[in-house]
Order: structure tokens, then C-alpha cells, then sequence
């Protein structure tokens, strides 16, 4: 048993330490007050070589896997969660769909380009009345000769209105639904009767865009449908077991940011003549945040582990995102408890972390999903 990263992974955690440290966190408050991560931002991160950090070596990217995504989602995230998540729509979502399920001639195709980031990949699943049961899904793709016709709205759809190719997800056989009905399309940003919608005004992670994605008969042709006809349900899963994942590291990421604060401000901050984290009433809530930090690392790169050496982890990634996005939202509110006034004020950050941090027990599937998923797996397989 070995818990060191190697060289090369010890490199990439430098890299985007040093990354969120010049580039993310100077312009945090902008993007959150501007409502954007800048374009530029993102090539900055390509000429880094972080987009494709999962990629395989044979298409163009760094070959460390989800271990790698993982490093560089949670040094990211501590800088600013809506860069990490732009950045996740596409490196893990986004170019995990084609590496999921993609064809060998389609991932040489495409992944190269998601690699360096010159072709920006996002994912669209939700839709208005099928969030967290996908097999209820409306839009449809139905064959015309060698083309697909696409008819639908996806919601929800982070960096959809920057995304040069989306993963989207359709029905092609209503009477199978989740069972063999569903199949994947890439679809490029310039397909007629494609167009990006409503934008959403969310609570956290401004920065990010969140849209929804309207087809009105696109037509695709059929080199662009992900894996097999009606494999597009466990294209779907499969991608998101590994986006779970991603998440989870997201979370350790804004988790270890708010401790640190939290420790810097009760080692520096007096009441009734003594630090406050010399209070026990403060010296336990860092404590549990301390317990908390370390059980999301174990189980973020366990499943990574599990994953990179194919092993099965699509339960363990769901515990690991349910674990680590509870454990922040624990984290985050004691954050503001240790902070008091200041973590209620928009004038610090811990603020915009409270706020950020809320929605990961909502998307990539809700910590009730994650529940369904780990209890229909523990009665299948036991423990
Ligand atoms: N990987 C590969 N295949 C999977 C899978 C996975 N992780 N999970 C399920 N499948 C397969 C099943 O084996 C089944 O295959 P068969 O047709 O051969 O039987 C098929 O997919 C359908 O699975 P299931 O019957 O479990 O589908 P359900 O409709 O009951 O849905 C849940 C299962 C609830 C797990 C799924 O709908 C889900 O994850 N929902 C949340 C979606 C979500 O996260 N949305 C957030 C937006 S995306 S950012």
C-alpha cells in the first residue's frame, strides 16, 4: 500500500497549486461580480497542459487519469469553485463522454483538440422534467438515412453557451427509455437549429454559466452518435460515475480552502484574552472539519485508485460525493460560525463559499441519488 502521489502527479499539484495562485485567485472577485470566467483563462490553463490531464497519452493528453483530474479539480477549486467547474465541464464531463464512449476513430478525432483545449466540451442530460430520473427524458433523435433529427430542451447545462461540442443525450426508442432507448450525439455549437437559451441567476458558482439548450430538428450526421444506438443511458452513468468523482475533489478542494481560513482566523483573532480557536467550543468545530477534511481525501482518491486500475467504483464514487458534499456543507457552516460577522459579509470570501458550496448536494445526481445508488448496489452485492 502505497498513499504518495507519484513525481508526475506531484508535478500536475504543483503546477495548478502555482496556476490558482497567479492566474485563479487575483481575479476571483471579478468573475463572481462579473458573472464569467474569462476565455482566456481557460487557454491559459491549455497552454499549462491541464485540460487534458486525463486524457490518454495516445490522444494527445497527460494520461493520469481520474488520480490527475482529481488533483487538479481540488487545487483549483480553492482559488474559485466556477473556474474549477468551467473547467470540469469540459476536461471531465465534457471529454470523459468521448473517452466513455467513444469509438477509437472518434476519440482521435476529438479528444487531441479537448486535449489542448481548443475544442470545449460540455454535457447535456437534465432536462426540465427529468433531472434525477434521465430515463423520463423528452427530446428525441429519430434516424434519417445517414443523419439523426434531434427535437428537445436540455436545462441546467453548465457551460453549454461556451461549448464548441456537446455530448447530449436523446431518445431514440420511447418504449425502452433507460433500457436501450437513449442514445448520445455530438453535436457542434454551429449545427443549425441549435441554440443556447436562458441563462440561470444561481445562488453559488456565478462564474459558471448554467443554460439551457433548445433543438429545433438538428440534424447530425450519424458519425457523430457516441457508442452504440441505445447505449447512450450507460454512456450517461459511466460518465457520471467518474464526474461524482471529479466532484468530490471539487468539494476537498472549497473544503480545505474554508478550514484554512478558519484555522488562520482562530489562531489570530482574541476574545476574552485568548485566541479563539483556544476555545473549546471553536478548537472542536475545527476539529471536525479536520475529521471531515481527511475522510473526503481518503475516499476521493480511493475511488480515483479504484477507477485508474478499472476496477468497479460506481458505488464508491457515489459515497464519495455524497461523504465529501455533505462533509462541505458541514464545513462551510462552521466556517461562518468561526468567523461570525465577517462570514456572513460579502466583504470576505467565506461568504462566496457558503454560497458555492450548496449546490453540490444537488447536481451530478442529488445526495438522495447517491443514496438510491449505493443501497440498490449494497443489496446486489452486499458490502
Ligand atoms: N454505469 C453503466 N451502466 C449503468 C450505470 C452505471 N453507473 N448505472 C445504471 N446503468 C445501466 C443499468 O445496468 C441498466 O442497464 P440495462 O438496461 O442493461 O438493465 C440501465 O443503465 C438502466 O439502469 P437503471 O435501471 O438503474 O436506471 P434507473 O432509471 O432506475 O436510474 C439512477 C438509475 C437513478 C441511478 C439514474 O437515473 C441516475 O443516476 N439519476 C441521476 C441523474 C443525475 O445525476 N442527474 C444530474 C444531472 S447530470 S450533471
Amino acid at each position: 500500500m502505497d498513499f504518495h502521489f507519484s513525481e508526475e502527479l506531484t508535478m500536475v499539484r504543483d503546477l495548478a497549486r502555482d496556476f490558482t495562485d497567479a492566474e485563479i485567485r487575483p481575479r476571483a472577485q471579478e468573475i463572481e461580480r462579473t458573472h464569467h470566467v474569462p476565455r482566456e483563462l481557460l487557454d491559459k490553463l491549455a497552454e499549462c497542459g491541464l485540460m487534458g490531464v486525463a486524457v490518454p497519452e495516445e490522444y494527445g493528453g497527460s494520461g493520469l487519469g481520474e488520480t490527475g483530474l482529481c488533483v487538479v479539480m481540488e487545487e483549483l477549486t480553492r482559488g474559485d469553485f466556477s473556474v474549477a467547474v468551467t473547467f470540469g465541464a469540459h476536461a471531465s464531463i465534457g471529454a470523459m463522454s468521448v473517452i466513455v464512449g467513444g469509438t477509437e476513430e472518434q476519440k482521435k478525432r476529438w479528444l487531441p483538440e479537448m486535449a489542448a483545449g481548443k475544442l470545449l466540451g460540455a454535457y447535456a442530460l437534465s432536462e426540465a422534467d427529468a433531472g434525477s430520473d434521465p430515463g423520463a427524458m423528452k427530446t428525441t433523435a429519430v434516424r434519417d438515412g445517414s443523419e439523426w433529427v434531434l427535437n428537445g430542451e436540455k436545462v441546467w447545462i453548465t457551460s453549454g453557451d461556451i461549448a464548441d461540442l456537446v455530448t447530449v443525450y436523446a431518445m431514440s426508442d420511447t418504449a425502452k427509455r433507460a433500457h436501450g432507448g437513449i442514445t448520445a450525439f455530438m453535436v457542434p455549437r454551429d449545427a443549425k437549429g441549435f441554440s443556447v437559451g436562458k441563462r440561470e441567476e444561481k445562488m453559488g458558482q456565478r462564474g459558471s454559466s448554467t443554460v439551457t439548450l433548445a433543438f429545433d430538428n438538428v440534424r447530425i450526421p450519424d458519425d457523430h452518435r457516441l457508442g452504440d444506438v441505445g447505449a447512450g443511458f450507460k454512456i450517461a452513468m459511466g460518465t457520471l460515475d467518474r464526474g461524482r468523482l471529479a466532484l468530490s475533489a471539487n468539494c476537498l478542494g472549497c473544503a480545505k480552502e474554508a478550514h484554512a481560513l478558519s484555522v488562520s482566523y482562530a489562531n489570530q483573532r482574541e476574545t476574552f484574552g485568548k485566541k479563539l480557536g483556544e476555545h473549546q467550543g471553536i478548537g472542536f468545530m475545527l476539529a471536525d472539519s479536520a475529521a471531515d477534511i481527511y475522510a473526503m481525501e481518503s475516499m476521493t482518491y480511493r475511488t480515483a485508485w479504484l477507477c485508474d486500475t478499472k476496477q468497479p467504483f460506481s458505488r464508491e464514487s457515489a459515497i464519495a460525493k455524497l461523504f465529501a458534499s455533505e462533509a462541505l456543507d458541514r464545513i462551510v457552516d462552521r466556517a461562518v460560525q468561526i468567523h461570525g460577522g465577517m462570514g456572513y459579509s460579502a466583504e470576505f470570501v467565506i461568504e462566496k463559499l457558503y454560497r458555492d458550496a450548496r449546490v453540490t448536494r444537488i447536481y451530478e445526481g442529488t445526495s438522495e441519488i447517491q443514496r438510491l445508488v449505493i443501497a440498490r448496489d449494497v443489496l446486489k452485492r452486499g458490502f
